[in-house]
């Protein structure tokens, strides 16, 4: 064993979430006793297999996973998929009993062997341990082979199966010995784009009217170097907030924040419709984004992506520009030259068209009596401070960021978990970015999620963490009475899509010792977030609303904002001067 943990080591891994268990006690020693590990105890699979992504992808690095025999190890799952989707480095560690008693209704014992099946990267059942110099070789090797893999791009979860034999104890302290060997150096490669994509690229862009769409990218996009290539093709960048684009300290005046809006104006995406785009990062979050340039099949479309990913989903690619995303950046503006970009007016309507629409919908949420879910990124922008991480969760909250998130020239981090989108784990992705130590974390949350993952709750006191969670308590699905369904199948949609719960959500607060604090009236909650953060441990802030009337209030306020964009878009045309001005040019 230790060959194969001092190796993770030596591969930069240095923490671990253990789930208690028997079969995997020669693991849960070394783990447990070498003080160079920092090891975080879970007792729920499913909820350290999230905390581990948080964790992750907080740090940049690989975390170590591990649990005993059986549906232990399927717990995982949810997580494991999460972190192929979203690129996360996870090494996935799961204990299983020896060949000779599998399959003959041993306890506790399913079969494990590439139980993740495609969603792993890299998958690989050990032979049992017998303490010969061979097998410890092996052993670092495949430990190596399991890190530098996981951050391979694109980064994902490697799973390594332990067949272990009885007697557990005995064979664990017989471990210690020091592994023979040195270990093992695996460097990486960075994927540049050749130089003909390049040459290619830059010959579509030259003097297009283009848009760059920076998409979600777990840790985010190298937002300077995207910002500059931006400038030197005279082009915006639509930032999704999961893009490390939208907030920053890099040079914000061409980012675009309000995509999901304007891409819903008629008139606008008539006049600014782009020849030439670029993205970088998944599919944007915005549908109304994706279905208006989804329509425009003309558009020349070209998404970066390293080798073997395929992230388009409306089919539109023109081209695939393969490498990854800081290369192909630094290629670009080494090939782009002067006078290659856009004329000044493309950039300078997209421009005045965001503020426009940005100060509208601020308005329009301002003038509201009454708590509107949309809010919550609006006080959530006043509250966090430099070196924040928002997490946002599924359903609503990352879709009322994705609209109402302003741009900030601040460094806070804004994640979710858009891989696979699940409700399952937000809880614990949050937690374990809690545990980075990085800076503040708050996580904005629906109940349903919240309820989802309650265990993962337990992990904020039991590791002495500080964790942030404005709960957007509508009792049930919000986001489902946007949908057909609400109408089509009313008789049935209170029941099965609306799902209320009924419950006091204040109570599993209490359980996990918690801090619980109700959101009155329909602003000013920026004070309490930063009283929040200024508070250990945890601290729910819980907004109430309702869903029927969540729907009406959101088509009301992006309403009054496409309204006010066609508006200064008409002035503009029939040359009234003022904040429109350049809209329409
Ligand atoms: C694991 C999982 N189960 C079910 C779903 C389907 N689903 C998507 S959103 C949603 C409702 C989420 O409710 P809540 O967290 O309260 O957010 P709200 O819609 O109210 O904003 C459900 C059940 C999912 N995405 N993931
Ligand atoms: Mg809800």
């Amino acid at each position: 064993m230790r060959a194969f943990t001092d190796q993770l080591l030596a591969s930069g891994v240095r923490h671990v979430v253990v789930c208690p268990g028997s079969r995997s006690t020669p693991l849960t020693l070394v783990f447990a006793r070498d003080r160079r590990w920092r090891a975080w105890l879970h007792i729920d699979e499913r909820s350290a297999g999230y905390f581990a992504l948080g964790l992750a992808r907080q740090l940049g690095e690989p975390v170590a996973l591990l649990c005993s025999s059986g549906t232990a190890a399927a717990n995982f799952l949810p997580a494991v998929v999460e972190a192929s989707l979203l690129r996360v480095p996870l090494l996935v560690l799961t204990a299983d009993r020896p060949p000779e008693l599998r399959d003959v209704g041993a306890a506790q014992t399913i079969d494990q062997v590439r139980m993740f099946g495609s969603h792993a990267r890299w998958a690989i059942d050990m032979t049992p341990a017998d303490g010969t110099p061979e097998l410890e070789r092996a052993a670092r090797g495949v430990a190596a082979r399991a890190a530098a893999t996981s951050m391979a791009a694109p980064a994902g979860p490697v799973h390594v199966n332990f067949p272990f034999r009885e007697p557990l104890l005995e064979r664990a302290v017989a471990d210690p010995l020091p592994p023979a060997g040195r270990p093992i150096a695996v460097t990486r490669s960075v994927v540049a784009p050749t130089p003909e994509a390049i040459r290619g690229f830059v010959e579509a862009a030259r003097g297009k009217r283009g848009l760059i769409v920076a998409g979600p990218e777990a840790g985010g996009l190298p937002a300077a170097l995207l910002t500059e290539v931006a400038r030197a093709l005279g082009w915006p960048v639509l930032a999704d907030p999961l893009s490390g684009l939208r907030t920053g300290t890099h040079d914000l005046d061409g980012v675009v924040e309000t995509y999901d809006v304007l891409a819903r104006a008629t008139a606008f995406v008539r006049e600014l419709l782009p020849e030439v785009t670029l993205r970088l990062g998944a599919a944007p979050t915005s549908k109304a984004l994706n279905v208006w340039l989804a329509g425009h099949p003309a558009i020349d479309s070209w998404v970066v992506d390293v080798e073997g990913a395929w992230r388009e989903p409306d089919a539109t690619v023109s081209t695939m520009l393969r490498g990854d995303a800081t290369s192909v950046c630094r290629a670009l503006l080494e090939a782009l030259a002067p006078g290659d970009g856009a004329e000044a007016s493309w950039l300078d309507r997209w421009r005045a068209a965001n503020a426009v629409t940005a100060h509208a919908l601020r308005a329009a949420a301002d003038a509201l009596d009454e708590p509107f879910e949309g809010r919550a990124p609006l006080e959530l922008a006043a509250a966090l401070p430099e070196g924040a991480t928002l997490v946002v969760g599924n359903s609503m909250p990352v879709r009322d960021v994705d609209t109402f998130m302003p741009r900030l020239g601040r460094r806070v981090r804004i994640e979710g978990t858009r891989g696979a989108s699940g409700i399952d784990g937000v809880v614990s992705t949050a937690v374990g970015a809690a545990a980075a130590g990085d800076g503040p974390v708050v996580l904005l949350i629906g109940d349903l999620s919240f309820l989802h993952d309650l265990n993962g709750l337990w992990a904020v006191n039991r590791h002495d963490l500080n964790l942030t969670v404005l709960l957007v308590n509508n009792d049930g699905g919000g986001i489902f009475h946007f949908l057909p369904q609400a109408e089509l199948a009313a008789d049935a949609f209170e029941e099965w899509w609306g799902t209320p719960h009924g419950l006091d959500l204040g109570q599993a607060v209490a359980l996990h010792g918690g801090h619980h604090v109700r959101l009155e009236g329909a602003s000013g909650w920026a004070g309490a977030i930063a009283a929040a953060l200024g508070r250990p441990g945890l601290q729910v802030l819980e907004l109430r609303t309702e869903r029927v009337r969540n729907v009406e209030l959101h088509r009301q306020v992006i309403g009054l904002a496409t309204r006010a964009l066609e508006a200064a878009l008409a002035d503009e045309a029939a040359g009234v001067g003022g904040r429109a001005a350049g809209v329409a040019r």
